[in-house]
């Protein structure tokens, strides 16, 4: 099979899900075309049948913003006609889905025929897609699109409540390489920011106000005024000066690492003693899935689609948006119980290989291009 996959470049969790099956994808024997406007962060090339199209949007004096939604769709109907692919796999519904329907239709001019499959991952449809600017039009491409995922129950169950749509939306998880993410898998860096075998907290995120850095904050604030511990911040985004300022307003700006936006997660992950995610409402929680499958536990919110991937009380604990009080006692809780945290450690471990291993959701996607082909 020929497949066009387009998604965000940046470390945001759509372009790592999009990138990683690609790449599954294409290791499978198929052909795999990257079209985005950047190499997507964890794509690298040289691989066979993977090949990458960048996506240039030129500018011109009359034009508010180059208008890159034209200029990937013209590339994808370029790739389409010229490498003779069979879809166009789009994560992330806002541009990536108008785009493709429209390489779609011009490529039917030609004689070209393209499917088009749409995953939704999340801010695309909670906060960008409702917004009333954009909510017809994302409304449009899920109507139009040829296949329609979404990476939670919750995620689906919101599309379908709010935008009022009535075609079928499958759940496919995220997925996670439980061989490159496992426990023991630490790099000698990442060991070493544990000074003096001190636990270290850690945060992945893009720091937009949904993931709540503030919260990430106050959470570690209450667990280092009772017990020694580092919080590590990986990522990058709005939010970091403000992360920055609070731990120096907090008086642990010493106990706090920012390591910045990192390709290679699985080296870092396996050093921590516990993950924080207190977001406004995950979609899923790539991030707390990675951790999962490096038993580390999870400290979180039992809100959106996180407890679909950590059970309360058996992979981590979630506890109300906003309940920092509530959160740092859950994990002071783990930190000074050692035989609990092996257990939590263990069961998330074993829930991320049984549950969400990468060769079982690749196959589930390419069951649905198969689908979607037959029409
Ligand atoms: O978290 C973000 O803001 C980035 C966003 C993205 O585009 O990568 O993440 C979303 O997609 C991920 C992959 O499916 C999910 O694991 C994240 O939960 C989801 N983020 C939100 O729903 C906030």
């Amino acid at each position: 099979m020929k497949i066009g996959i387009t998604c965000y470049p940046t470390f945001g969790g759509s372009g790592v899900v999009a990138t990683e099956l690609g790449v599954a994808l294409a290791a499978g024997g198929d052909e795999v075309h990257f079209i985005a406007y950047a190499m997507p962060s964890r794509l690298e090339l040289p691989r066979e049948r993977v090949h990458f199209h960048e996506v240039v949007a030129p500018s011109y004096p009359l034009f508010v913003s180059p208008p890159y939604t034209l200029a990937l769709a013209t590339k994808m109907a370029e790739v389409a006609a010229h490498a003779k692919l069979d879809l166009l796999h789009v994560h992330y519904a806002l541009p990536h889905a108008i785009s493709a329907i429209l390489a779609r239709e011009m490529g039917n001019g030609s004689g070209v025929k393209l499917k088009v499959v749409t995953t939704l991952h999340g801010t695309d449809i909670t906060i960008v897609g409702m917004d009333r600017s954009y909510l017809p039009i994302t409304r449009w491409g899920i109507e139009k699109s040829d296949a329609v995922t979404a990476v939670s129950d919750y995620l689906r169950d919101v599309t379908v409540r709010e935008f009022g749509v009535r075609r079928s939306i499958e759940v496919l998880p995220n997925f996670v390489d439980t061989q490159q993410y496992r426990p023991g898998g630490a790099s000698a860096f990442a060991k070493a920011l544990s000074r003096d075998g001190e636990p270290l907290i850690v945060h992945i995120s893009n720091f937009r106000p949904v993931k709540r850095i503030a919260d990430v904050l106050a959470i570690f604030e209450r667990i280092q005024k009772k017990t020694p511990a580092r919080l590590l911040l990986v990522g990058d985004g709005p939010d970091r000066s403000l992360a920055e300022r609070l731990a120096r307003q907090g008086g642990f700006e010493d106990r706090t690492i920012f390591l910045g936006s990192v390709a290679a997660i699985e080296s870092i992950l396996p050093a921590a003693r516990l993950l924080l995610l207190p977001s406004d409402a995950e979609s899923f929680g790539l991030a707390a899935l990675e951790a999962m499958a490096c038993g580390v536990p999870v400290i979180g919110t039992a809100k959106g689609g996180l407890p679909e991937v950590v059970e309360d009380g058996r992979h981590g604990f979630l506890r109300p948006v906003g309940d920092v009080d509530g959160m740092a006692a859950a994990a002071l809780k783990l930190l000074q119980d050692p035989g609990l945290w092996d257990r939590f450690s263990a069961a998330g471990r074993e829930r991320a290989v049984r549950e969400f291993p990468t060769a079982a959701l690749v196959a589930r996607y390419r069951a649905l291009y198969e689908k979607t082909l037959a029409g």
